[in-house]
């Protein structure tokens, strides 16, 4: 079994669609971020960067030499969970130089660009929110590039369907509501909506969908999410 602490955001739905595809079993631990569960000290334990999606897996394969094992990063659980189920990751040196290749361009580049033009359309204040909009707009259509470029000649980013495409969807599957358009980019959007189809993507996105933050809880009503420091790890083992 495994502890899947989520909140139901395109960080979030990465793991989700992964237990969803992989066919695994978990719980789901609904995490209230705007009231400050990422910084209570049982989470800090397993997730010490304060971010959901998390896991605890209390199944794990014998070589992880304990019980139960916990795991952060999207990225990290993505790898943890093909590898333990041989599913959805290519074998071979050069292909795994690949998958590595697209896993951190994500975690790495469009996830957190795509996370902070998020921030600046949906949360900021309005009067302070055009340079970090502007910014960051174009970060995020620079990756639709990137994913376009891709994807010319191949189905999904490493040919076949992988944890690399589990990975990506998220940001594209929202590009509208971030204000995007994927006209620009038809292999993408293309790409987005096979993976959109699939019934295990489905069930994930429509996971706790009722508790999505749309745009209750800003930088101007929730300082917990949008005012945070070093010092928020402190205040939540007060
Ligand atoms: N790099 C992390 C990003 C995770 C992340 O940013 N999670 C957000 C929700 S999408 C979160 O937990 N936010 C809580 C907060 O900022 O206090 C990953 O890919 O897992």
């Amino acid at each position: 079994m495994i502890d899947f602490y989520f909140s139901p955001t395109p960080n979030g739905w990465k793991v989700a669609i992964a237990l969803e595809e992989m066919g695994l079993e978990f719980t789901t631990q609904l995490m209230q971020l705007s009231k400050g569960d990422q910084f209570k000290p049982e989470f800090l334990a397993i997730s010490p960067n304060a971010k959901m999606p998390a896991i605890v897996d209390h199944d794990p394969p014998s070589d992880y030499g304990r019980t139960p094992v916990p795991i952060f990063e999207s990225g990290a659980i993505l790898l943890y969970l093909a590898e333990k189920t041989t599913q959805f990751m290519p074998t071979g040196a050069l292909a795994r130089k690949e998958l590595n290749e697209w896993l951190f361009w994500q975690v790495g580049n469009q996830g957190p660009m795509a996370g902070q033009l998020s921030h600046f359309v949906n949360y900021a204040p309005k009067d302070q929110a055009e340079y970090g909009r502007k910014r960051y707009f174009g970060e995020y259509d620079r990756n639709l590039g990137v994913l376009e470029q891709r994807l010319a000649g191949r189905d999904f980013i490493l040919g076949d369907y992988s944890i690399a495409d589990m990975l990506a969807f998220p940001w594209a599957f929202i590009a509208k509501p971030l204000t995007a358009s994927l006209d620009e980019f038809p292999k993408v959007a293309a790409w987005r909506g096979r993976i959109k189809e699939r019934p295990a993507v489905q069930r994930a996105i429509n996971l706790f969908k009722d508790n999505q933050n749309r745009g209750q809880h800003t930088a101007s009503n929730n300082s917990v999410m949008f005012n945070q420091s070093a010092a928020s790890l402190k205040r939540g083992q007060e």
